[in-house]
């Protein structure tokens, strides 16, 4: 009995250990993500995306990455989440798009040929597009016109990427910061298509760029027939509004070949470019700028 009892008492206790030690890491990593852009312990990736068929550079997307004095390079997904739900992602999200126009512009003062036409885009969340409305500092439309205004990018040349959700409501006060950022004269893609819940009248209502196929349906095309239908609609469906499609997470030559068959116009993934440090995109364009002097 007595031995019972202890075993029991103990798994509570172990329980109460675990939840105890997830709410201390979750506080401590909220307390030191408050500081990561004091201590200069934020990176911007850059994940290149290209043109089907002939592979041509269009431009890049800047990815958040946290390299944590302990625990190393932290990818988003260890991070963001908890950035979103204290409302810190509307700092981070501010120092990304400045630190990656940033960037932008010096590529092309440095690489004018190889960058001309290229375009950055950079992920916004819903909380920075209805920052500013509750008072709390710049709204993402001021943040992004300074931060292209101070690099002297023109407006063209930067794409925001939102979700399908942050198109849902029609009316609300998160589409009229969306149409004001895009009288800027910013391209706007709408990321991870196909997840999420689409209004397909929202789809065709708002001034939207480019559509990005989300990498489940990307993967294993080739491979799996099942997800080839859905992909041709996508594809069909975005010709038909004028929008230009983007297929992620390519990870196969396979999964190349069957975009270019599916008349996709661009792709991105791990098979053409990781994510990369600038330094290494640096010397992807010097190399590119070669190429064509060639
Ligand atoms: O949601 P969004 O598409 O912005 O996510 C970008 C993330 O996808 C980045 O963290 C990037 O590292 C990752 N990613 C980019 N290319 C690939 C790929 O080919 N395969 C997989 N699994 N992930 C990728
Ligand atoms: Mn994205």
């Amino acid at each position: 009995m007595h031995h019972a009892k202890e075993r029991g008492g103990g798994r509570v206790e172990q329980f109460c250990a675990a939840m105890r030690e997830r709410v201390v890491t979750r506080m401590r990593t909220e307390s030191e993500l408050h500081s990561a852009i004091a201590h200069d312990e934020l990176r911007v990736h850059f994940q290149p995306f290209f043109s089907i068929p002939d592979r041509r550079l269009l431009g890049m997307e800047a990815l958040l990455r946290w390299q944590h004095p302990q625990r190393g390079l932290l990818s988003p997904e260890e991070f963001i989440p908890l950035a979103e739900h204290t409302g810190l992602i509307v700092e981070l999200g501010a120092w990304v798009l400045d630190a990656s126009v940033h960037a932008m512009s010096d590529w092309r003062v440095a690489f004018p040929y190889a960058t001309d036409d290229l375009t950055l885009s950079v992920n916004v969340s819903a909380r920075q597009l209805s920052a500013a409305a509750d008072g709390s500092g710049d709204c993402l439309h001021d943040i992004v016109n300074h931060a292209l205004t101070e690099a002297r990018l023109p407006p063209q040349r930067l794409a925001l990427e939102i979700t399908e959700s942050m198109l849902m409501a029609p009316g609300d006060e998160s589409e009229a910061a969306l149409l004001d950022l895009k009288r800027l004269g910013v391209q706007v893609m709408l990321d991870d298509f196909g997840t999420g819940h689409s209004s397909l009248s929202r789809l065709s209502n708002f001034p939207l760029d480019v559509v990005k196929i989300d990498r489940c349906f990307v993967h294993d095309l080739g491979q799996d027939g099942s997800r080839e239908p859905i992909v041709a609609a996508i594809i069909a469906m975005a010709k038909a509004l004028n929008l230009s499609v983007v297929g992620e997470g390519v990870e196969t030559e396979d999964e190349w070949q069957r975009l270019v068959a599916l008349g996709c116009d661009a792709a991105q993934g791990y098979a053409l470019a990781r994510p990369m440090p600038r330094e290494q995109l640096t010397r992807l364009l010097a190399s590119t700028r070669a190429a064509r002097a060639a």
